[in-house]
């Protein structure tokens, strides 16, 4: 074979290679292979120089050296290719389509018990009663003293308190202070506030007792007090005042029924009950087989807690009722259980939206 046949043979061969050269591993070991300083294919060669007579030297030196700069540019041209068909291989792998349409993020909803309650308030603030908020840690003063329950007084016991600490840090009183048992309390701070105007308000909010927690009864829940102080208010304006509320709330053909009750804050006082939606009248555990809900207690406040808020009972007169948020829920939703309220199970809360 002539020599210049050779390097024509070789540069063919090695630029076949070059294009089956398909990583950067390959690329290397072609390098080495035909450009390799030592034991490359180009510098093998080379080495016929020394053997070719002296004035066919130049043309093979020349024509080697052509051979091993198209073998150089050839293989930057690869190395180039390469790297680029590397960088898109790995872009396509990781790419992200802008152009999908994203992933709802769940979103939090009011509690059914926040969603009655705004209801609730709903339907007075029609019948022009203002919402008033009162704390949920009171003094023994308000939460039984001033409701006119003095110290020792029996009536207490009708309320299983949570006591927080034997004395008001505060005011360093020295009273008792305890995880308000019902709305009621409130009554004064608006009397006190509001004297001598005519009151009409409800005071939502969480009470607390220390109670036995079962399919009826929490040990947290949620009342709403009504509380309306003027001339010339009677009981009737207090029934007509709860049908209304019932009517409204619920789907009309509600019976509510009203019966004789204690309150030592109210006189005379009565309870309201309405007839079990969960068992149509029938009976069953949430109305205790009576076929009854009681949702209300009220009454006509009495005169001594009218003389506490400052209003004189000789020509002030008012009525008040307090009743629970979630018993009324339970009827409206049939929920048969008021422990899943605060159960924490998101099954439950989540009907609800
Ligand atoms: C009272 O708490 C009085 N303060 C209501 C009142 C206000 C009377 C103004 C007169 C004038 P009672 O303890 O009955 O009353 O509670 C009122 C309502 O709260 C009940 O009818 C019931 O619906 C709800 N309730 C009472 N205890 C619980 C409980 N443990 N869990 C859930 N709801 C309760």
């Amino acid at each position: 074979m002539l020599d210049y046949e050779v390097l024509s043979k070789l540069q063919e061969e090695a630029l076949g290679a070059l294009q089956a050269a398909a990583d950067a591993a390959e690329l290397d070991a072609w390098r080495i292979r035909y450009l390799g300083r030592k034991g490359g294919a180009l510098s093998e060669a080379m080495k016929r120089l020394a053997v070719l007579a002296r004035e066919e030297r130049p043309a093979y030196g020349q024509a080697a050296n052509e051979v091993k700069e198209r073998l150089e540019a050839a293989f930057g041209e690869r190395e180039e290719a390469l790297k680029s068909a590397n960088l898109r291989a790995e872009l396509t792998a990781g790419a992200v389509d802008v152009t999908l349409p994203g992933r709802r993020p769940e979103l939090g909803h009011l509690h059914v018990v926040t969603q009655t309650l705004r209801q609730i308030i709903a339907i007075f603030g029609e019948m022009g009663f203002q919402v008033y908020e009162a704390p949920d840690v009171e003094t023994d003063e308000y939460n039984f003293g001033l409701l006119n329950m003095p110290p020792y007084h029996p009536a207490r016991d009708m309320w299983d308190s949570f006591w927080v600490s034997q004395e008001d840090q505060s005011t360093g009183s020295g009273e008792r202070l305890v995880m308000r048992t019902h709305t009621s309390p409130g009554q004064i701070r608006v009397m006190r506030e509001r004297y001598p105007e005519p009151i009409r308000v409800i005071l939502p909010g969480k009470t607390y007792r220390y109670e036995q927690v079962s399919a009826r009864s929490e040990s947290q829940f949620t009342q709403v007090e009504g509380l309306a102080v003027g001339r010339g208010i009677r009981m009737t304006d207090l029934i007509g005042t709860l049908q209304a509320f019932a009517s409204k709330m619920y789907a009309a053909g509600r019976r509510l029924r009203v019966r004789g009750s204690y309150f030592p804050f109210t006189e005379p006082s009565i309870e309201a009950d309405m007839d079990c939606m969960l068992c149509g009248g029938k009976g069953c555990v949430v109305c205790k087989y009576t076929g009854w809900l009681e949702v209300a207690g009220a009454g006509m406040v009495h005169p001594v807690v009218l003389r506490n808020g400052g209003y004189d009972p000789k020509i002030y007169s008012g009525f008040a009722f307090g009743f629970g948020v979630e018993r009324p829920s339970m009827v409206k939703y049939g929920i048969k259980d008021m422990r899943l309220f605060y159960g924490n199970d998101l099954r439950f809360v989540e009907q609800f939206k």
